[in-house]
């Protein structure tokens, strides 16, 4: 009878101790492999471009009064400039400027016909972009306009 006891009490503790290793090691390995991808993936599918550029009043409305000016327009679109030809030899050529102008846009911007883009044809070429954007011609673009074809256009210069 005593030995009965000793060996189902040493079988009950043997049992113990490998679920309790194996718990641990269940717990141990597939832990961090799977924390990494739970953080990572769920949001990549959900952050549209559109989102995370944001919206071009608030990017861009300097002085807050729910329009843009030329003069905002311009000075977005010389920091997008700087920042697509980060040589600043002021000449942006068609690779450099295939984000914002690609074939007959880049064409229409080289008024000079050298095959690149220099800072004061980018500004010129935006300035021409944002008169098409602006028929009423009272210097600033509201959400309506921004909302054209022609002001959608014009927003993809400045990013
Ligand atoms: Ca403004
Ligand atoms: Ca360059
Ligand atoms: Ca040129
Ligand atoms: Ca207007």
């Amino acid at each position: 009878m005593l030995m009965v006891r000793v060996v189902l009490a040493l079988g009950v503790f043997g049992l113990t101790q490998a679920v309790g290793a194996s718990g641990v090691l269940a717990q141990a390995a597939p832990a961090p492999s799977a924390a990494t991808p739970a953080q990572g993936t769920p949001d990549l599918p959900r952050r549209r471009p559109e989102e995370a550029q944001g919206d071009p009043m608030v990017a861009f409305d300097v002085n807050k009064n729910g329009k843009l000016e030329l003069a905002e327009v311009k000075s977005a679109a010389a920091a997008r400039y700087d920042e697509l030809n980060p040589d600043l030899d002021d000449s942006m050529d068609e690779r450099e400027a295939a984000p914002v102008l690609q074939g007959e846009a880049f064409r229409e911007a080289d008024t000079n016909k050298d095959g690149n883009i220099n800072k004061a044809e980018y500004l010129a070429y935006v300035e021409r972009m944002f008169e098409r954007a602006n028929p009423d011609q009272d210097g600033s673009l509201d959400r309506a306009e921004l909302d054209t074809e022609a002001g959608r256009a014009l927003m993809r210069l400045l990013r």
